[in-house]
C-alpha cells in the first residue's frame, strides 16, 4: 500500500482500468479509487476506461482516451486476476502497471502488485488504502457512494462469507462519508420486466428430482422473455435453498450444447462437474451436457450423489 501510495504520487497522470464485462465491484474500484485521487490531488488527470454496465451507471462514467495519454501515465487496473479480462487492453501502454486484486492470482501481471484474497470486495480494499492513509488523502460523496456499491455487490448485500469486522468499519466509514443507503439499494433492485416475468416462469416450472431441483432454460424462453443470455443465466439461486432439494441446477441452452450451473447447500458437486467437462467450487460448479439426450443420466447422476451424501 505504501509503494502504491508512492507511486500514485509520483505520476501526474493516472489510468484505471477493470475487467470484461464490469460488475458492481469493479466500478466501485474504479470510480472510488479515482475519486480518492482526484479529491487528493486535483492537479492531477485521472481517469476510468473500459467497458460499460447499465445497472451501476449512478456510480460513474467512464472516460475516453486517447492513446497519446497513456504516455508517461501509470496504470492502475483493479479488480482483474487474468490479463485477458482486463478491459481496454491498452493498460499495457503505461509506464508502469499496478494491479489491486482480490481474487486468487491467476496471472501475475503489473509492476507492482497488492492482492489480499481476505477482503470479500476490491472496493473495501480501496476504502481501506483511503482509511490507511486518510491524514494524506481525501474522498467525497460520490467515491464513498462508489466503494460502498462496491462492497454491497460482492458480499451479496453482507451476506456472504469474507464479510469481516472490517468490512463493516470501512461500510461504517463511508456512510459517514455520505453514502445514502436507500438511495443505492434502490439503484441496485431496479429489475426489468422482462426479469421479473421470466423469474415467474423459473418459479412456475422447475422440475423435482430426488433431493434435486432443475429447470430447463430453453432458446425459445430465453427469447420469449426478451433477457440476454447471461440475465438467463443469473436466475439460477431462485430455485436454491428449498427445503429436502440440497442440489439444484439450471441448463442453459446453447446452439451447440447445454451449459449447467449447479449449486449446492449439501453435497460437494465440482467432482460432478468435473464428469462432465466442467469444474468450479465445492458447492458451486458448471459443467456441460452436449444435447438435451444426456440430461437423464445428469440427473442419475446428481441423485447418486445425494444419496450417498444423506446415508453418512
Ligand atoms: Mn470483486
Amino acid at each position: 500500500m505504501q509503494k502504491i501510495l508512492e507511486k500514485i504520487k509520483a505520476y501526474d497522470t493516472i489510468i484505471i482500468h477493470g475487467h470484461k464485462r464490469p460488475d458492481g465491484d469493479c466500478y466501485g474500484s474504479q470510480f472510488g479509487l479515482k475519486d480518492v485521487i482526484q479529491t487528493s490531488f486535483p492537479h492531477k488527470k485521472v481517469y476510468v476506461v473500459g467497458e460499460r454496465s447499465g445497472f451501476v451507471d449512478f456510480v460513474g462514467q467512464m472516460d475516453v482516451i486517447e492513446d497519446t495519454t497513456y504516455q508517461g501515465a501509470l496504470s492502475i487496473v483493479v479488480d482483474t486476476a487474468v490479463q485477458d479480462r482486463i478491459s481496454d487492453p491498452r493498460y499495457v501502454l503505461g509506464k508502469e502497471v499496478i494491479k489491486i486484486d482480490h481474487h486468487i492470482p491467476v496471472d501475475d501481471y503489473g509492476d507492482y502488485r497488492w492482492v489480499d484474497t481476505s477482503f470479500p470486495s476490491c472496493a473495501q480494499m480501496i476504502a481501506h488504502f483511503y482509511d490507511t492513509f486518510k491524514d494524506e488523502l481525501n474522498i467525497s460523496q460520490a467515491g464513498a457512494i462508489a466503494m460502498y456499491t462496491g462492497i454491497v455487490t460482492d458480499t451479496g448485500r453482507f451476506r456472504f462469507r469474507g464479510v469481516s469486522e472490517l468490512t463493516h468499519q470501512m461500510a461504517g466509514m463511508l456512510i459517514r462519508k455520505g453514502v445514502d443507503v436507500e438511495y443505492i439499494d434502490s439503484k441496485l433492485s431496479i429489475e426489468t420486466l422482462d426479469m421479473i416475468s421470466l423469474k415467474g416462469y423459473v418459479y412456475s416450472n422447475f422440475v423435482t428430482a430426488k433431493g434435486f431441483v432443475y429447470l430447463k432454460m430453453t432458446r425459445d424462453i430465453i427469447q420469449k422473455y426478451n433477457v440476454t443470455d447471461e440475465q438467463a443465466a443469473s436466475v439460477v439461486g431462485l430455485i436454491g435453498g428449498i427445503e429436502g432439494f440440497p442440489v439444484w441446477a439450471l441448463f442453459i441452452e446453447y446452439p451447440n450444447e447445454i451449459r449447467i450451473r449447479l449449486r449446492s447447500n449439501g453435497p460437494t458437486i465440482d467432482k460432478l462437474a468435473n464428469k462432465y467437462e466442467g469444474g468450479g467450487h465445492a458447492k458451486a460448479s458448471g459443467a456441460r451436457l452436449n444435447s438435451w439426450d444426456d440430461l437423464p443420466k445428469f440427473i442419475a447422476d446428481v441423485e447418486e450423489v445425494i444419496e450417498k451424501y444423506l446415508e453418512v
